[in-house]
Order: structure tokens, then C-alpha cells, then sequence
């Protein structure tokens, strides 16, 4: 899988990239990134990518030019890959596009705007505008990062044992169950005995039933198109909670 990212500041990229699991996949060659510095791609002595806008207003606008000479020179090789602006106003990124974008297996070029944003005439060579969530960053470097992560994890090898991708959160549509280790007790708070017991299939049913809980709780949202198994589960879990409400044992679930 083949990453390329624009941005004016390579160095927050190449950095993460040295890291972790993104940091071995690289290393392992199942995954790559190049990063292009957009101010190589300025035609000026002064290396300019910003201006003031158009009709005034505070800050700057990138402009449009250093874009479009490093997409130009990008795309020469002919190479099939999606160009990719990250904009607050794009469509909302989520583990179902991570997985659509690994899919695909075009390359993924990453567009990072900084100041108030990009002219608007890049959208002319942008296939798709994504959004990592509704807030403004200084930069779509961290978007772009997300999605390079997100993505990369989901290429076979580059998670240590192959199942983990598919036991991440969302991949099966709800939030993961709590995990533990060493030590056993802790300021008085001990693993459940259940994660002791070494009866495997008593422990999947705990941390499926522990999910569900979990996103009952914090995004009941996520709780549609369960399997029967998993809502026979989640029934016996709300009678369980409903029964301690009525005890008055257990806070109302607040959804
Ligand atoms: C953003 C987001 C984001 C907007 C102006 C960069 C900033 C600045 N990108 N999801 N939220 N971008 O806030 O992707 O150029």
C-alpha cells in the first residue's frame, strides 16, 4: 500500500512514520509513503505558497500553483491513486473508509493544507475531501497521518499476530471490551477472575458481553445489525442492568 503526502512541513510526517507499527510496516516494505515538500514546487526565490484572500479577511490562503505543480509531477508516472484534500468540510472518516481505502489499494495522495485553507480551485484536482472529525487543526498533517495509521493496520503483517486488526474496535462494529495485565491487583482493584480462569471460550463471551456493554454505555449509536448471538447477549445484559437499577444497585443507563 502506497502513501504520498504534500505538505510544507515533510518533518512532521518523515517523524511519525519512524514509529511503531506504521514504523515497521515501512521497514517490513508492505507499506510506503513518500513525502513531497510543496515549497519545491514554487516557482518563486522566496519559496511562496501562501497569499492574502480574496475579498479580505484575516490569514492567509495556500495557493493554488505549488498544488498543482507537485500533483502534475506525482501523476507523471501514470500510476492509478486517489487524491485526497483533508478539509473539515470533507466527508467523515471512519474505520468503514479505512478499510474502503485499503480495498481499493490505489495509492493514497494526501493533501495538507495549513493557514485558513487551500484556494478553492484545488478542489478541480481532488477526487475525494475528507474530514477526520468536526473541530480545526492548524494543518491536515495529523488527518493525513490518521488515515495513513488506520490504514496501514489493516495490511496483513503489519499488526504483530493477524487476528488483532480484525479484533480492533469498530471492525466489528462496536467498542472493544477492557483489557488487563500484570499485576493482578492493583490499589485494591483486581483483574476479573474470569481473564484467570484459562477457560477460553467463558473468556470470549465475557469480552464480547463486556463490549456490547461498553457500547451500550458510551455509543449505544454503534448498537445496529447485531448478530442473534450478539442480541440474545445483549438482552441478557439489559435485564441484568435493568434488574440492578431496580435494586437500585446501578445508575440508569443515560442514553
Ligand atoms: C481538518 C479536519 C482540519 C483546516 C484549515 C487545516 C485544517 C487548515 N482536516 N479534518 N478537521 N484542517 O481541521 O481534516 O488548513
Amino acid at each position: 500500500m502506497k502513501f504520498e503526502v504534500l505538505t510544507i512541513f515533510p518533518e512532521v510526517i518523515e517523524c511519525y512514520l519512524k514509529h511503531g507499527v506504521v514504523g515497521r510496516a515501512l521497514n517490513k516494505g508492505i507499506a510506503e509513503v513518500k513525502v513531497y515538500n510543496l515549497r519545491d514546487f514554487t516557482t518563486d526565490r522566496h519559496r511562496k505558497v501562501d497569499d492574502y484572500p480574496y475579498g479580505g479577511g484575516a490569514g492567509m490562503v495556500m495557493q493554488i500553483e505549488p498544488f498543482y505543480n507537485a500533483l502534475r509531477h506525482i501523476k507523471s508516472d501514470g500510476i492509478p491513486r486517489k487524491v485526497i484534500l483533508l478539509s473539515p468540510q470533507g466527508r467523515r472518516f471512519s474505520q468503514r473508509i479505512a478499510k474502503e481505502f485499503y480495498k481499493e489499494e490505489k495509492t493514497l495522495t494526501l493533501i495538507c493544507g495549513r493557514y485558513e485553507g487551500i484556494d478553492e480551485r484545488i478542489k478541480a484536482f481532488v477526487d475525494e475531501e475528507i474530514s477526520i472529525g468536526d473541530y480545526v487543526l492548524s494543518g491536515g498533517e495529523l488527518a493525513a497521518l490518521v488515515i495513513i495509521d488506520s490504514v496501514v493496520r489493516l495490511i496483513p503483517g503489519a499488526l504483530g499476530d493477524e487476528l488483532s486488526a480484525e479484533e480492533d474496535s469498530f471492525m466489528k462494529g462496536f467498542l472493544d471490551y477492557p483489557h488487563y495485565t500484570r499485576p493482578e491487583e492493583f490499589e485494591g482493584m483486581r483483574v476479573p477472575d474470569i481473564l484467570l480462569s484459562g477457560d477460553h471460550k467463558k473468556i470470549a463471551l465475557w469480552r464480547k458481553k463486556e463490549a456490547l456493554r461498553n457500547t451500550l454505555k458510551n455509543r449505544p449509536d454503534l448498537l445496529k445489525n447485531l448478530s442473534a448471538e450478539d442480541m440474545k447477549i445483549l438482552k441478557e445484559l439489559c435485564s441484568e442492568i435493568n434488574k440492578k437499577i431496580l435494586e437500585g444497585v446501578h445508575e440508569p443507563v443515560n442514553n
